[in-house]
């Protein structure tokens, strides 16, 4: 157990309740509370988390309040009804959860409670960052506070951040609809450690990385900033111990037997939901309708015991949802009841713990059909309480559950039929049958449970390195920025080589993208008529485009890598090397083919070289497809004199004897000397320009990623402030 935990929720695991004038703290129930109270009473760390509606309290209450809170090392982020009903009702509820579950049509047209989604979650974060101190595991749960990650690691860039998505990660052609899908991931992707209940909910988010970020990730783990982020599976489970315990429990036996007696001869079905649409209720209630439409012989020989616990009732969908269900209970009822007895037995309240145990312990069959869980504890504490190792479990295949429990029942919740005739099949089972599979599954839900998950997933979080981007990554400290421009300012004939794409303008999403805006050409023009200095632009793109675009500026000009130059002053180009390009047309075909069979992919030739890319090609297909033809390329190529120069979104043949190293000879041999060159470029063709700098000179590498340069930048809008400054403040006195 870490020395200082601080677990963050949306709710505290705790509700105040106001009992003839004073305050008491009620330990809440559900599963997470459960789960992580242990963590937190042996960590010596904090809760933070809504305490819900305090306005009520007079001021010796709120005193009272606060010292209780301070024992319980409870920290309240208090929320103003406006906060609660758009953060919590509006964005989280309202949006979020229904678009995760994949049920787009109950998100409510229009509405837009982002910004208080974003102002509830820099709450959150700042109330972490005043209680973090050095060394303290941060553990983020759920989707209300998605945003947190990276709120909090911005202030605190070394933390241990953990987050876990309680409710699915859909595909992400589902999670592309939110407008705001990139600020949730980057959000997220300020943990350490993002935990999921089962794999495809993590693959899901690893390909929502991948088609909305453009962020390639390994199976489980994903590098950005210089940072690692790992992803991981933690189905959670329940607390077998206290289910096993109350199961068994003489007065809860008391109570089993009161409800069989109460059910008479009858079989009973159980359900236990948060009055939630997506926990299946209506169709689960169709089937059971399907059932004795088919089966008359069922008729008054079953009883159906749903109970409903009351949820987010102030949200209009829940309101509809809960109306719909209550006139279904009433019409079924009606069709099959008798004057004795009714099919479904409808409990729109929650019960004790001891009387859902009892509930687990007197049914024949649980019914867990949601249309899609995250997990479904439910279904797990239903094995957990079967100590008698009896009862059939139908469990729905959208469940995060299913991914564990084999041997339930597993049904399609959207196929009512299917789920009549499992539920038919569960009524019928033999007893042999019916204990192998509740013995398989209890043994799994035993293996699994709340306490293992929490502590697995606080080992793996404590075993992730403190979030610092490598050394080598990060941009230079500024005092040695300003010692880089100090001794350029000094320099007595100074010589700016800077790359273009990447370096000067962000990476363009395609070749020939992205012409220099005033901005670019103005400081280019200001620099060269810097007193004794010289601006050399190199690009990889093709002498005519650079021609228009830097038309009557002052600066020299290397298209192709240096292939082609344009002196200062000049208007002419002029070719450096003698290439051959015959081999072009030989590749050419082969390009073509990859281009037709793969959307969005394209090709750019140049006078004697020829690339490939793929940057607006879906990302997955296009890899593949990248690899593929870089094989094919080798094979085609042989031993003729051409050169394949690789990025992660294109492939590019570029004969031999061209190269960046070639323009830095071209440039010092005819530059008197002595002479400072400095060097900015930002990705692997940069490097041949920084191999090849005589000695005191100067390479700046922008962004992050691998790099001999011992300078550099964030990204080009550092670099073009930098040499904004270095037009500005002039030459030392
Ligand atoms: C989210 C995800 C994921 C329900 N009625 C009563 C009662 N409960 C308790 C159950 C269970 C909990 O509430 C419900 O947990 P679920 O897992 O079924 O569902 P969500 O509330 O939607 O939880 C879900 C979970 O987070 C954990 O990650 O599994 O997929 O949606 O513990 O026992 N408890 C009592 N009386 C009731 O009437 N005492």
């Amino acid at each position: 157990m870490p020395e200082r935990l601080l677990i963050v929720s949306n709710r505290l695991p705790i509700t105040v309740r106001l009992e003839e004038g004073s305050v008491r703290l009620i330990n809440a129930s559900g599963g997470v509370a459960t789960g992580l109270r242990g963590c937190h009473e042996r960590s010596n760390g904090a809760w933070l988390g809504w305490p819900g509606d305090l306005s009520r309290l007079t001021l010796p209450q709120r005193r009272d309040l606060d010292r209780r809170f301070a024992e319980q090392r409870i920290v309240p982020v208090e929320l103003s009804p406006g906060e609660v009903r758009r953060y919590y009702e509006g964005f989280s509820n309202g949006v979020l959860w229904p678009l995760l579950h994949y049920l787009l049509d109950r998100i409510p047209v229009g509405q837009s409670d982002w910004e208080t989604y974003q102002q509830v979650n820099a709450k959150f974060a700042d109330a972490i960052v005043r209680a973090y101190e050095p060394g303290s595991l941060i553990w983020i749960h759920d989707y209300q506070l998605m945003l947190v990650p990276d709120l909090v690691r911005r202030q605190l860039p070394e933390a241990r951040i953990g987050f876990f998505l309680h409710i699915p990660f859909p595909s992400p052609d589902v999670f592309r609809i939110l407008p705001w899908r990139e600020h949730i991931l980057r959000g997220m992707l300020g943990a350490d450690l993002i935990g999921f209940h089962t794999f495809s909910y993590q693959r899901h988010f690893a390909d929502a990385l991948l088609h909305l970020l453009g962020l390639e990730s390994s199976v489980d783990r994903a590098r950005l900033e210089g940072r690692e982020v790992r992803l991981g599976v933690f189905p959670m489970g329940v607390d077998v111990e206290s289910f096993e315990r109350l199961g068994s429990d003489p007065g809860v036996q008391i109570d089993v037997e009161a409800i069989r007696r109460e059910a008479g001869d009858r079989k009973i079905l159980l359900g236990v939901d948060r009055l939630d649409y997506t926990k299946g209720i209506l169709r689960r209630l169709l089937a059971l309708e399907r059932l004795l439409d088919m089966e008359p012989s069922l008729r008054d020989r079953i009883r159906f015991i749903q109970i409903s616990v009351p949820s987010r009732t102030k949200i209009d969908v829940y309101q509809g949802f809960r109306r719909e269900v209550d006139e279904n209970v009433g019409r079924i009822n009606g069709a099959y009841g008798t004057i004795g007895s009714v099919p479904i037995h409808y409990l729109y309240r929650s019960v004790s713990n001891r009387r859902l145990v009892a509930l687990y312990r007197a049914a024949d069959v649980m019914v867990v059909t949601p249309v899609r869980d995250g997990m479904n504890l439910v279904a797990k504490e239903f094995v957990a309480s079967r100590t008698d190792g009896d009862g059939v479990l139908v469990l729905s295949e959208l469940a995060g559950a299913a991914a564990e429990l084999g041997e339930a029942l597993l049904v399609n919740p959207y196929d009512v039929n299917g789920m009549a005739e499992a539920l038919r099949r569960a009524l019928t089972m033999e007893p042999i049958e019916r204990t192998t599979r509740m013995m398989n599954l209890r043994g799994r839900v035993r293996a699994q449970d709340i306490h293992r998950w929490a502590a697995r997933f606080l080992e793996v979080l404590g075993e992730c390195q403190p979030a610092v981007p490598a050394r080598a990554e990060r941009p230079s400290p500024p005092a040695r920025i300003d010692d880089l421009a100090d001794a350029l300012r000094r320099a007595s004939r100074l010589v700016l080589v800077l790359d273009y794409a990447g370096t000067m303008i962000p990476t363009p999403s395609a070749p020939g993208l992205l012409a220099p805006d005033h901005d670019l050409l103005t400081l280019l023009d200001r620099l060269a008529a810097r007193p004794r200095t010289q601006v050399h632009l190199v690009s990889s793109r093709r002498f005519e485009l650079l021609d228009r675009w830097f038309d009557g500026l002052p600066i020299s000009l290397w298209a192709e890598h240096g292939l082609w130059h344009r002196a200062a002053g000049q208007t002419r180009w002029e070719r450096t090397e003698d290439v051959s390009t015959e081999w072009v047309a030989r590749i050419r075909p082969m390009l073509e083919q990859y281009t037709r069979s793969t959307p969005g992919s394209l090709i750019e030739e140049r006078s004697a070289s020829i690339g490939w890319h793929h940057r607006m090609a879906d990302p997955e297909y296009g890899s593949m497809q990248a690899r593929d033809l870089r094989q094919a390329l080798g094979q085609a190529l042989g031993n003729m004199p051409v050169e394949i120069l690789e990025d992660d979104k294109s492939i590019e043949l570029r004969p031999h004897g061209v190269n960046r190293a070639r323009v830095i000879e071209r440039i010092l041999a005819s530059t008197p000397k002595p002479v400072t060159m400095a060097a900015f470029g930002n990705d692997r063709t940069d490097e041949e320009t920084f191999e090849a700098l005589p000695e005191k000179s100067f390479a700046i590498h922008i962004g992050s990623g691998a790099s001999i340069a011992p300078y550099r930048l964030a990204d080009h809008l550092a670099a073009r402030a930098f040499l904004h400054a270095l037009v500005e403040e002039g030459e030392p006195a």
